[in-house]
């Protein structure tokens, strides 16, 4: 964070946030920022990860920026994770009849998305276009943005071999020990035009990493060019939710993975794979003794989110956060 020239922060202005996002623990603090920021006239730009995304039976699939749609138009189904509410699973098992593919599961509506994805993509509609147009369809108040509209994958280095993500994340469940992580395509690709002009507004309260796995959902988006320098001279702080609480993973493998890595599962470690990045850190309350030995500003608080009042529970509690780090007083690098 550049210290704001003139700080307005503090002030009951509308909030305007910025939140980088995975999947589904990101999608549920994305639903919570859209709320409050929807109640109090505010702006949210939701960021996603597609280093997810991968082709299968012909479709262009897209999980985290699906997650996200479906999270903020309130037709995710809770209990799975991904995918919609009140799902019928036909395709699969006509699909399974006839021999097909059928480790990735797509259910009747949920197809519906990548085929239109598929369709318009063929046509030459660029995602971030294509995202946009269903997100005004189904109401979502919030501007929902793929990383990049260039194609970016996530390649996950193991014991076995290189997996892409869902043959790694699905078909193998996770169980090949991982190695590294790279990106594929990040280095060529640019972030979206509107997340940089966005990043740059000197009226944004806050950029918010939300509680996505760092290795996976993170770091395909700060993989980009540009994105940690865009973060670095923002004039707002940015404030990453941490997903590890009480020494495990609030979901799927980033606790197996920052063991495979050789990190300890503990918020430090996130505040330290998050290094010049953040400019604080929130940390689940049952973690508050760890606060310590934290050398960045931190915030303990439920950070666990099962219903729609967690997610803005935590929403607000995250933008009065940002606000008060925005109020401290300028960093030496900032006085220099
Ligand atoms: N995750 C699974 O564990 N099994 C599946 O069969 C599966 C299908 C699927 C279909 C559409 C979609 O949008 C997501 C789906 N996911 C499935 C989730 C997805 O693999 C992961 O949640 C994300 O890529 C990680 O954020």
């Amino acid at each position: 964070m550049h210290a704001p020239q003139q700080s307005t922060a503090g002030s009951q202005r509308r909030p305007n946030i910025v939140a980088l996002s995975g999947g589904v623990g990101g999608a549920k603090l994305a639903a919570g920022l859209d709320a409050i920021t929807r109640a109090d006239g505010g702006k949210l730009t939701v960021a996603v990860n597609t280093g997810d995304d991968f082709e299968h039976l012909g479709l262009k699939i897209c999980p985290d920026l699906d997650s996200v749609l479906y999270a903020l138009a309130r037709l995710n189904d809770p209990a799975r994770g991904w995918g919609r509410a009140n799902e019928t699973w036909h395709f699969m098992r006509a699909l399974q009849e006839i021999g097909g593919e059928d480790w990735f599961s797509l259910g009747d509506r949920d197809l519906a998305m990548h085929v239109e994805r598929t369709h318009q993509l063929r046509k030459g509609i660029a995602l971030s276009r294509f995202t946009a147009d269903v997100a005004a369809r189904l109401g979502i108040h919030a501007t929902i943005l793929p990383a990049t509209d260039d194609v970016v994958r996530t390649l996950v280095h193991t014991e076995e071999g290189a997996l892409p993500f869902q043959d790694y994340f699905v078909k193998r469940r996770c169980e090949p020990t991982v190695r590294h992580i790279d990106f594929p395509g990040a280095a060529e690709a640019r972030p979206h035009p509107a997340l940089l002009q966005t990043l740059a507004d000197p009226a944004l309260d806050a950029i918010v990493i939300c509680p996505s796995n760092p290795y996976l959902s993170i770091d395909p988006i700060l993989a980009l060019p540009g994105l940690r320098a865009a973060l670095r001279h923002a004039s707002a702080p940015v404030i990453a939710v941490s997903p590890i609480v009480g020494g495990d993973a609030l979901k799927g493998p980033a606790a197996k993975i920052m063991r495979e890595l050789g990190a300890e599962i503990t918020p430090a470690a996130i505040a330290s794979h998050y290094q010049g990045v953040i400019d604080a850190l929130v940390i689940d309350e049952r973690d508050s003794p760890q606060a310590a030995r934290l050398d960045l500003p931190v915030l303990a608080t439920r950070t666990l989110m099962h219903c729609l009042q967690d997610k803005e529970f935590l929403a607000r509690e995250v933008l009065v956060f940002a606000r008060e780090i925005a109020r401290r007083p300028a960093t030496l690098e900032a006085v220099q």
